[in-house]
């Protein structure tokens, strides 16, 4: 599966709801495929956080709140899934671009090429909705259903690069208040 071509299906599927997305190549490609959508909240400079960053909102909100994150952000802040597995936020979907590299600083394998299952880890820390999906048809599948039923939901989709987009010309701060704005 393609990450960008995933991510146009994602849109397609996801409604009005806010968006988070990790740094690098996910928020390039969100905003590429998505550039001026108020709700897109990319997490730029956040390695890491983009999933705690969106159970911050969905504890904030009844809307459905959906992380777009990387293998190697989450693994660096693998305990954001047992925030999440405690808190419960029932509104939280979180995909899980997992390429097995930290793709955006030269490709380097990550834990997860070497067995780690971080689908696994999300149901040690109880989350009660995980799935790992390797082509885009199960994704459109399993992301349909999350979007109408209760989570918190993990999602690991397994993705194969296939080259990089130019950087997306975002500021944070219209980031920002854009999506507050989106809220009012
Ligand atoms: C705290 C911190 N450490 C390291 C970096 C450098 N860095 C930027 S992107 C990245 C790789 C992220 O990997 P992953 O989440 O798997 O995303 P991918 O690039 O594979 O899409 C790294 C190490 C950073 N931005 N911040
Ligand atoms: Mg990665």
């Amino acid at each position: 599966m393609h990450r960008f071509s995933a991510t146009k299906m994602l849109l397609d599927n996801v409604g009005d709801a806010p968006i988070v997305s990790n740094l690098g190549p996910t928020s390039d490609e969100l905003w590429h495929a998505s550039a001026g959508r108020e709700r897109n909240f990319y997490a730029y400079g956040s390695m890491g956080l983009c999933s705690s960053i969106a159970l911050g909102m969905a504890l904030s909100t009844d809307e459905k709140v959906v992380s777009l994150d990387g293998d190697g952000s989450l693994l660096m802040n693998m305990g954001t899934l047992a925030t999440i597995g405690r808190e419960q936020p029932r509104n939280l979907i979180v995909i899980v671009w997992d390429n097995e590299q930290w793709g955006q600083t030269g490709f380097q394998p990550t834990h997860t090429a070497f067995g780690t299952d971080l689908e696994q880890v999300g149901k040690s820390c109880n989350i009660p909705k995980t799935t790992t999906v390797q082509d885009e048809e199960e994704l459109a599948t399993v992301f349909r259903q999350a979007m109408s039923e209760d989570g918190p939901w993990l999602i690991v989709a397994k993705v194969e690069e296939e080259g990089y987009m130019p950087v997306a010309p975002v500021e944070p701060e219209m980031t920002l208040y854009n999506f507050r704005k989106s809220f009012e």
